[in-house]
C-alpha cells in the first residue's frame, strides 16, 4: 500500500495561522502570512529541530498552560514526526549482535524504582485486544507461546543515556496483528501496561520485522523486572517505547500517545 505524501507546505497538524502570528497581525489577511509560515517550517524541517530531547528541553522554559508557544512546539513536534515517518520508512533495520555482546547485567529502568515492579499472577493474566481488530478476544500466555517465535539481539537505548545488548524472543508484532484481524491501514497500535505505563506506535513500525511481542528474555520467561510477562521489543525506536507488563494492545486512528510521549518526549524516537 502507498500512502499519498502530503505537501509540506501545509500547516502543520493542529497549527493553524492564527497561532503563528504575531498579536498585532493576527486581523491581516491570511496569504501575506505564507512565506513567514514556510520559511519556519523549512527551518524546522531541515534541522530537524525537535528531534529527540528537545521537546522535554523546551517544556523545561515554564510555559504556561495552553500558551502559544507551547502550542506551536507541540503541533511542530507532531509534524516532526509525521515527517521522519516518510523520510525513514519502515524498511530500515537496527543492527543485530552476538551473544557475546551481550550485556550483563542488564540494566533496569522504569518511572518507579526496582522494589515497585509489578507482581503478576499468570493464572489470572489475559492479554485485551481492542479497537480496530476483527476478532476481540483475551490471550493467555500460553495462547502466545504456541505461535511461530523469532529471536534478536539488539541494543536497547533509554533517552536518559546509557545503552544495552540483549536477547529478546516472542512473536513478531505483525503476525499477531493479522491473525487478530487488525486493520493494518490504521495509524496507531497502543500499549496499556499492567502498571499504568503506555506507549504507541505508528503502524509502521508495528509491522517492522524486529517488532516483537516478547515472552523470553536470555533464553528464559520474562524476568519480572523486565516486563513479565509480555512486553514489546522495538529496537528501532528509543527505550521508552518498548512497553514491559503489557495488558491490553489496541488498533486505533486517534492519537494515544504515551506517559513519557505527554510529558514532551517526541513521540516517534526512532528510525
Ligand atoms: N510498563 C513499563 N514499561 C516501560 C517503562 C515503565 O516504566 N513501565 N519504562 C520504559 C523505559 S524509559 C525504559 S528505558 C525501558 C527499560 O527496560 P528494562 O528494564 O528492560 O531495561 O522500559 C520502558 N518500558
Ligand atoms: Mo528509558
Amino acid at each position: 500500500m502507498t500512502k499519498k505524501p502530503e505537501a509540506f507546505d501545509k500547516f502543520p497538524v493542529g497549527l493553524e495561522e492564527r497561532d503563528v502570528l504575531p498579536s498585532s497581525r493576527k486581523n491581516v489577511a491570511s496569504r501575506d502570512h505564507r512565506p513567514m509560515l514556510e520559511n519556519l517550517q523549512r527551518r524546522f524541517f531541515l534541522r530537524q529541530t525537535l528531534s529527540l530531547g528537545a521537546v522535554a528541553m523546551l517544556s523545561g522554559c515554564n510555559l504556561q498552560d495552553g500558551d502559544t508557544i507551547d502550542r506551536i512546539l507541540w503541533a511542530m513536534s507532531r509534524w516532526n514526526d509525521r515527517a521522519q515517518a516518510w523520510l525513514f520508512g519502515q524498511n530500515k533495520l537496527a543492527p543485530t549482535y552476538g551473544p557475546t555482546d551481550v550485556t550483563r547485567p542488564f540494566p533496569f529502568n522504569a518511572f518507579y524504582p526496582e522494589d515497585s515492579v509489578p507482581d503478576i499472577d499468570l493464572s489470572e493474566y489475559r492479554l485485551e485486544v481492542s479497537g480496530l481488530v476483527d476478532n476481540k478476544r483475551f490471550w493467555s500466555l500460553e495462547d502466545l507461546r504456541v505461535l511461530p517465535q523469532v529471536s534478536q539481539i539488539t541494543r536497547h537505548i533509554c533517552i536518559e543515556g546509557w545503552s544495552a545488548i540483549g536477547e529478546w524472543s516472542g512473536v513478531p508484532l505483525r503476525s499477531f496483528l493479522e491473525r487478530i484481524g487488525a486493520d493494518l491501514t490504521a495509524r496507531y497500535v497502543g500499549f496499556k501496561c499492567a502498571d499504568r505505563y503506555y506507549t504507541s506506535l505508528d503502524m509502521p513500525t508495528a509491522l517492522h520485522p524486529q517488532t516483537i511481542l516478547a515472552l523470553d528474555f536470555d533464553k528464559g520467561p520474562l524476568p519480572a523486572k523486565y516486563g513479565y510477562p509480555l512486553k514489546l521489543r522495538v529496537p528501532t525506536k528509543l527505550g521508552f517505547k518498548n512497553p514491559k507488563h503489557i495488558a491490553a494492545i489496541f488498533i486505533t486512528n486517534e492519537y494515544p500517545g504515551g506517559y513519557w510521549e505527554d510529558q514532551g518526549y517526541n513521540w516517534f524516537s526512532g528510525l
